[in-house]
């Protein structure tokens, strides 16, 4: 049964009218020696497309979804897959992420959910061998139900812990069931309201605690996905611990795990940590930890996580910029943590927005790689750094000299000319590549 009146999205390039056809997005279109579809590595994320009904805090649900009419929940969680596998196909998207709640319903007791996991996934794995549709990684919800009222790793309740680490444990299990090639944390609860309540030292140690059990659970499985941690600075709680891409890296290298996490980065949560979503790539790759991204996009005139289909080309050319610079991605891709909005309730809607988000980072992509090649901001950077490759700079570059010696440099020799950013010139040309680019 097709739960879709929409046909295959093809593409039809930027001359089409076609609203339901890919306009930059051609799968097999080499860029920088791979093509699109390797490039980019989209995903589909299970919870936005598939569980999202359209609520939000002053409403209920909008969205009469047609794979969500039968009253049992399990057979619902099945006829959810048939979809989602049907609509990852008709989009040509190679991938999906998803919690284990997205998949199939909790029950009342964790041994009963397990099994409706195992259930459930059964039928995933079927509907991947039918299509050669991939996961690109799961997580654990560790933060919808009541029972994490106080944090899950980082809750006061040592039992919370424990459920925690037991739902954590199924979550990478089916994940390497499934082939997964990373698994995230995103710590949803994990962060506090106030500190007159908060023991902020116990709650980072035993987050660490927990991230380390799961390293230590992966090897025991063999679970050779990359280990991801996805940052947000707020929401749900006043305060996330991990906050952005440095906090984590220094939360991270203070506990011994910097060998085993990377960052899984969500341009929204970098709007909120009021960093842009370069800056935080930008910061995993020269660090080297350059996980997986979490496309989407919020408001500038809203302060909170709207996780909106991206269509800022400025965002997805200097995010695929930064990508490309780190030699594109290993294990991650590029998963839409993206969600149409209240008001686009009709099925077809979900094609409008991954068709943008798509189309947004293939040009992104293509004028990326054009500016990479062209060498355009690179050889801007080594003039203005040029000074450190000769003389007093090679020196301090080179660790010759320290204090003392650059004292009698500097009373000797005092300073050279300070010159232009040329901030407003760089920006002209990238405006010209994105408009020019073909
Ligand atoms: C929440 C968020 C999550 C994670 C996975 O803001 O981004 O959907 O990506 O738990
Ligand atoms: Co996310």
């Amino acid at each position: 049964m097709a739960y879709f009146k929409v046909e295959k999205i093809q593409f039809e390039g930027p001359k089409s009218k076609n609203p339901l056809a890919f306009k930059y997005y051609n799968p097999d279109e080499i860029v920088m020696g791979k093509t699109m579809k390797e490039q980019l590595r989209f995903a589909m994320s299970y919870w936005h497309t598939f569980t999202y009904m359209g609520t939000d805090p002053f409403g209920g649900n909008t969205m009469a979804r047609s794979w969500d009419q039968t009253s049992d929940a399990m057979e619902r969680a099945k006829e959810r897959v048939y979809a989602a596998f049907e609509f990852m196909e008709k989009m040509q998207i190679p991938f999906f992420c998803f919690h284990d709640a997205d998949i199939a319903p909790r029950a009342d007791s964790l041994a009963e959910t397990n099994r409706r996991l195992d259930e459930i996934v059964a039928v995933i794995k079927e509907e991947m061998n039918r299509t050669g549709i991939k996961c690109l990684w799961g997580t654990t919800n560790a933060f919808g139900d009541e029972k994490f009222v106080h944090g899950a790793g980082t809750s006061c309740n040592a039992t919370v812990f424990a459920y925690t680490a037991a739902q954590i444990k199924k979550a990478m299990e089916i994940t390497k069931e499934l082939g997964g090639q990373n698994y995230v944390f995103w710590g949803g609860r994990e962060g506090y309201e106030t500190l007159l309540n908060t023991d902020t030292e116990l709650e980072m140690d035993n987050l660490a605690r927990l991230l380390q059990m799961a390293v230590d659970y992966a090897k025991e499985i063999g679970f050779t996905g990359q280990l991801l941690i996805e940052p947000k600075p707020k929401e749900p709680t006043k305060h996330q611990y991990d906050f952005d891409t440095a906090s984590v890296l220094a939360f991270l290298r203070k506990y011994n795990l910097q060998d085993y996490f990377k960052i899984n980065v969500e341009a929204n949560h970098a709007t909120l940590a009021a960093h842009t979503f370069q800056h935080e790539l930008n910061q995993c790759r020269i660090n080297g930890v350059l996980g997986s991204v979490d496309a989407n996009m919020g408001d500038p005139v809203l302060g909170w996580d709207t996780d909106q289909f991206p269509t800022n080309l400025y965002d997805t050319t200097l995010a695929m910029y930064e990508i490309l610079l780190d030699g594109g991605f290993k294990k991650g891709g590029l998963n839409f943590d993206a969600k149409v909005r209240r008001a686009s309730f009709e099925d077809e809607d979900l094609f409008y927005g991954y068709i943008a988000g798509m189309d947004a980072f293939a040009r992104g992509l293509k004028v990326a790689a054009k500016l990479i090649e062209d060498r355009v901001f690179e050889d801007f950077k080594e003039q203005r750094y040029a000074s450190y490759k000769e003389g007093i700079g090679k020196d301090i570059i080179d660790g010759k000299v320290g204090f003392k010696e650059l004292e009698e440099y500097a009373i000797k020799n005092g300073i050279s000319h300070n010159r232009s950013g040329r901030q407003e010139m760089l920006e002209n040309i990238l405006n010209q590549y994105i408009i020019e680019t073909r």
